[in-house]
């Protein structure tokens, strides 16, 4: 039998008295001495009639107290616990909770220990502990040492009150629910309530879930909150009495098992944690303790966000085919000039193509045929063409949309020929009354079967898949698993194989999530579920909770302050936005650092992709990487003033107007933003200048660059077009179009024309005939043109950028457009009357280089070629894969393996194991990286760089490591250079891919 220990130690009885922030604060009442436990920072003392904390003391904060459990005053909650007859299926009531003793094996560890009863009031159901640790400033709670009686099963404790504030204990009381962002409210204002208690139950829509269930309370001497970790545990939280005298308080159920039904188990939850209190001072040492002291103390202990990838790409969602009524949204080709278009607008900077419904039957889910690739869309090999363009074309990783929870038993999915690829009844959960769990499938037709997590990873299967998919697609460091976050988790109560949704959670989804992982892939999930932070970087829409706090609240970005660095979260669903947005309400966005993933439709229209990147994702991308540092709300409580700052030195203020709806962000000492319009840096060569109405947008000059090296271009979905650009007295000047992005260069070459009669054009077909002399205000006053279909031009450029200028007339019909060798784009010139120099087709963002573009008469109309533009503009940084085209291949021992997945950058390389081997490729820039993966079976080879001396690399390395830097050059002359790799060995020469610097 464990020896029981009493460690009863004296308490002070007060604090000293003092004046903090010009608002007394309250002395710590009196209590009878109990046991106690504490850190160098908290120390906390116990009641010895309940067992709950009586009181919290902060040795961080002079007055830094603050009251643990408060049952007076009026609240509707008690301590109790539920227990089980197991032979009748009844439930005791919930007034069955009795202390037995308290153990303090250590000075830091406290154990309660409790019976519960049946309602008899004499039969004992089961003991337990709850165990309380306290560690810095934070006090965790356990349950432990559980013994049921036979016969009895323990179902819940309830510990409804851990943390509490008195309106008549002074020091200004405030409450706060973290929820879907940060309530606050003093306790004076808030009105009597109980609060819904958030649980991450099986609730099928799942609204109800918590993203952050936090509750903290404070005064002007300490703060404190209650977080609940206990993935289905739940909270409460009231507030009752009635002023002066109004009492607040929190607290959490600890569920043990979760409960079954007639022929199924009782489930065990299997994990003891419930829940986390952390306490703060005045932590940044301002003079004032606020909720902003508690947010950064627990920033400071958030998990890091587990990947970066997401960090600078536009991330959003399309759908093939919705269900199997046979309606196509997106085929593969689409996609891909979806890509194209959007590139456009975005000044090719990178994106992420999430795919819905490209398996067959439209279903959302590869299982369990997993190799049907919908042949409407283009199949599985139309799926890999329009990854390969999107990525070297476009900077777009074109990846899909799956969904381990869901299976089919239907027509598409199932292939009788191939019984392996049918749905498993042994991979289905089984609902509480013992039946295989259905649900309506995303497309509203189909019946789902709901995959019991654990037992579908337990098998191999799940995992199996995931490796077949990853491969089989070729997917790469992103991907969306839809249902992985909706459904956090959800019980079995499968008699053969029980398992709470902690099981499923844990022992199923976060496997899927380390399998990907090994992949280098990195996971993202629709909304936003607290057991995912620090599992998930991104998930595409937002938290759900509306935050609660007694029905008077203002908003302060609490979530924003302490989540920062944990995770990407989507946008604040309020009850009228549409959930999956695209874009989110900038001043949304600016409190509360959220950042969409929504949908993309044949609706979207230009001005929504580029309201959603300019003025949502661009000064996201600068601000959520800065701290915030001090935050105030103006006394009419409609103005709110935030600062931020990195350990870098950046910094930056935001400040909103809630009745002028008037909002701006300065970062660096710059105004970036200016309400709905923006002027903000991409990188150190590019600022994009935007706004919904059309004005005159300026910029400081940065230093150091050359006013006669500044141009801009106007985005548009399929042309870029000049716009005029002044600098005068150190300032960049632009007057935009109302929605149109307009990106300044700040390094950009003169534009080089080629007209259309020029040697880089070269023409192919019997129709072609020159027109000079036109007098139509053509380039050079002349064209060539043709009303043959399938004539064609074809122009060859180096740089990065080029537009066809054209004239359009009524005579005019349609083309088809081919860069580098790939259709990508259809164009009309058809129009009701003449107008020159039209721009009709452009592509920006190309790695520097040798391209073509092929324009190619489609119609009996006439087709006109009047000139080129070309553009070279060269970013900082930029990578291209193994796979670009731009990249030249010599020898015959090359092979490319596009599935490796072992983690390479866009999961393939190109190797070789012939001497002699080279690969060559031209860039521009200063600096060059070359990426690949190092191996044993890897040997020497040499580099050259614009034919000078060879240098003696190798990708041997004793283990495997992937995308490995085995060449680096930095201070080459600015401008176009040559790199050739040959191999020097018999054994492998491997490429993943290049990164070149400017
Ligand atoms: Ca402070
Ligand atoms: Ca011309
Ligand atoms: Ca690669």
């Amino acid at each position: 039998m464990r020896r029981r220990r009493f460690i009863a130690r004296i308490v002070p009885s007060a604090v000293a008295a003092g004046l903090i922030a010009g608002t007394l604060a309250a002395a710590a009442p009196a209590l009878a001495a109990g046991p106690s436990i504490s850190s160098a920072q908290v120390q906390v003392q116990f009641d010895t009639t309940s067992g709950l904390p009586a009181q919290y003391n902060l040795s961080m904060a002079p007055n830094g107290w603050l009251r643990g459990s408060d049952l007076t005053g009026g609240s509707t909650y008690q301590l109790s616990a539920v227990s089980r007859d197991g032979a009748n299926n009844e439930f005791s009531g919930a007034n069955s909770l009795r202390l037995n003793h308290i153990e303090t094996p250590s000075a830091t560890e406290v154990k309660i220990f409790y019976d519960t009863y049946w309602r008899d009031g004499t039969t004992k159901t089961a003991s337990l502990a709850i165990q309380y640790d306290v560690s810095g400033p934070n006090v965790s709670l356990t349950m432990q040492n559980v013994t049921e009686t036979p016969g009895y099963q323990l179902i819940a404790v309830n510990l409804p009150s851990l943390l509490s504030v008195r309106q008549e204990d002074g020091g200004s009381p405030w409450i706060l629910d973290a929820n879907g962002g940060g309530r606050l409210s003093p306790l004076a204002n808030a009105n009597r309530g109980t609060k819904p208690q958030s649980t991450y139950s099986t609730d099928p829509n799942a609204y109800n879930s918590p993203f952050y269930p936090v509750d903290a309370v404070g005064t002007t001497g300490a703060a404190g909150s209650l977080e609940l970790q206990g993935y289905l545990d739940e909270t409460f939280a009231s507030v009752y009495g009635s002023a002066p005298n109004l009492h607040y308080t929190a607290g959490v159920g600890a569920q043990y098992r979760v409960r079954g039904g007639s022929t199924t188990p009782n489930i065990l939850v299997n994990q003891p944690q419930i829940a986390r209190l952390t306490f703060a001072g005045d932590y940044d040492r301002d003079g004032a303790v606020t909720w902003l002291d508690l947010a950064k103390t627990m920033r400071d202990q958030a998990p890091a966000i587990p990947s970066h990838y997401y960090d600078d790409k536009f991330v959003y969602m399309i759908e093939g085919q919705h269900g199997h009524d046979g309606t196509v949204n997106y085929t593969f080709d689409q996609a891909q000039r979806l890509a194209a278009r959007i590139s456009n607008l975005v000044d090719g900077n990178p994106q992420v193509q999430q795919m819905a419904g490209i398996f067959q039957g439209g279903h959302d889910t590869v299982e369990p045929n997993h190799t049907q690739i919908n042949s409407a869309l283009g199949g599985l090999s139309g799926f890999k063409t329009a990854q390969a363009n999107a990525a070297n074309l476009y900077n777009t990783n074109l990846t899909t949309d799956d969904n381990y929870d869901d299976q089919y038993k239907d027509q598409w999915s199932c292939n009788p020929q191939v019984p392996s690829a049918c749905e498993n009844d042994a991979d289905i959960t089984r609902d509480i009354n013992n039946n295989l769990q259905t649900f309506n499938a995303w497309n509203g037709i189909d019946t789902s079967y709901i995959s019991g997590m654990k037992k579908y990873v337990d098998s191999g299967r799940a995992l199996a898949r995931a490796d077949r998919t990853i491969t089989s697609l070729g997917l790469h460091d992103g991907s969306l698993i839809d249902a992985m976050t909706w459904w956090a988790q959800r019980n079995d109560w499968d008699p053969a194989h029980p398992a709470s949704a902690v099981d499923n959670l844990i022992g199923g989804k976060y496997k899927i999530l380390d399998e990907y992982a090994k992949h280098g892939i990195a996971v993202n999930g629709e909304l936003a579920r607290y057991p995912f932070l620090g599992k998930m970087a991104m998930n595409v829409d937002g938290p759900e909770g509306g935050g609660w706090v007694g029905g008077f609240a203002t908003e302060v970005p609490f979530m924003a302050t302490v989540l920062r660095h944990t995770q990407i979260y989507g946008g604040k669903y309020n009850g009228t936005m549409p959930r999956m947005a695209l874009d989110v309400d900038p001043k949304v966005m600016l409190l509360n650092s959220n950042r969409s993933a929504g949908w993309i439709t044949s609706g979207t229209t230009d001005q929504d992709i580029t309201d959603a990147y300019y003025l949502d994702h661009r000064p996201w991308m600068l601000l959520s990487k800065l701290d915030i540092d001090t935050f105030t709300r103006g006394a009419d409580g409609n103005s709110v003033n935030e600062t931020l700052s990195d350990r870098s030195g950046n910094t930056a203020s935001i400040a909103i107007n809630y009745q002028s709806n008037t909002f701006s962000a300065v970062y660096n000492g710059i105004k970036i933003m200016n309400n709905y319009s923006v002027t903000v840096p991409m990188d150190s060569t590019r600022i994009a200048f935007y706004s919904r109405t059309a004005q005159t947008l300026t910029y400081p000059l940065p230093s150091g660059v050359n006013p006669a090296a500044i141009g801009a271009s106007a985005l548009y979905g399929d042309h870029r077009g000049d716009i005029p650009v002044s600098v005068d007295s150190g300032t960049i000047s632009v007057t935009v179009p109302a929605g149109v992005p307009v990106v300044v260069y700040l390094n950009q070459q003169a534009p080089t024309t080629i007209n259309d009669n020029a040697a880089a054009v070269t023409y192919s077909g019997a129709g072609w005939q020159h027109y000079p002399n036109r007098g139509l205000g053509d380039v050079g006053d002349d064209v060539h043109a043709t009303q043959t279909n399938g004539d064609a031009a074809t122009v060859t450029f180096t740089g990065t950028g080029i537009d066809l200028l054209t004239e359009k007339n009524s005579d005019e019909g349609t083309a088809d457009i081919y860069l580098d060798r790939q259709l990508v784009q259809s164009i009309n010139n058809n129009a009701a009357s003449r107008s020159a120099q039209v721009p009709v087709y452009s592509v920006a963002g190309l790695p520097f280089g040798t391209h073509t573009v092929k324009v190619v008469n489609t119609s009996a109309s006439y087709l006109l070629i009047d000139a080129f533009k070309t553009y070279t503009t060269i970013p900082p940084v930029k990578t291209v894969n193994d796979s670009y085209s731009g990249i030249v291949y010599n020898g015959s021992g090359w092979r490319y393996s596009p599935t490796r997945a072992l983690g390479d950058l866009s999961g393939d390389v190109h190797a070789t194991a012939t001497n002699g081997d080279s690969a060559s490729f031209t860039f521009y820039g200063t600096g060059i990286d070359v990426l690949s993966a190092k191996n044993s079976d890897q040997g020497a080879a040499e580099v050259v760089i614009d034919g000078g001396t060879a240098q003696q690399i190798s990708g041997y390395a004793a283990t495997r490591a992937v995308q490995q830097v085995i060449y680096s050059a930095r201070g080459l002359a600015s401008g176009p250079h040559t790199i050739t790799m040959t191999n020097r060995s018999s054994a492998y020469l491997l490429l993943d891919g290049i990164t070149t610097y400017n």
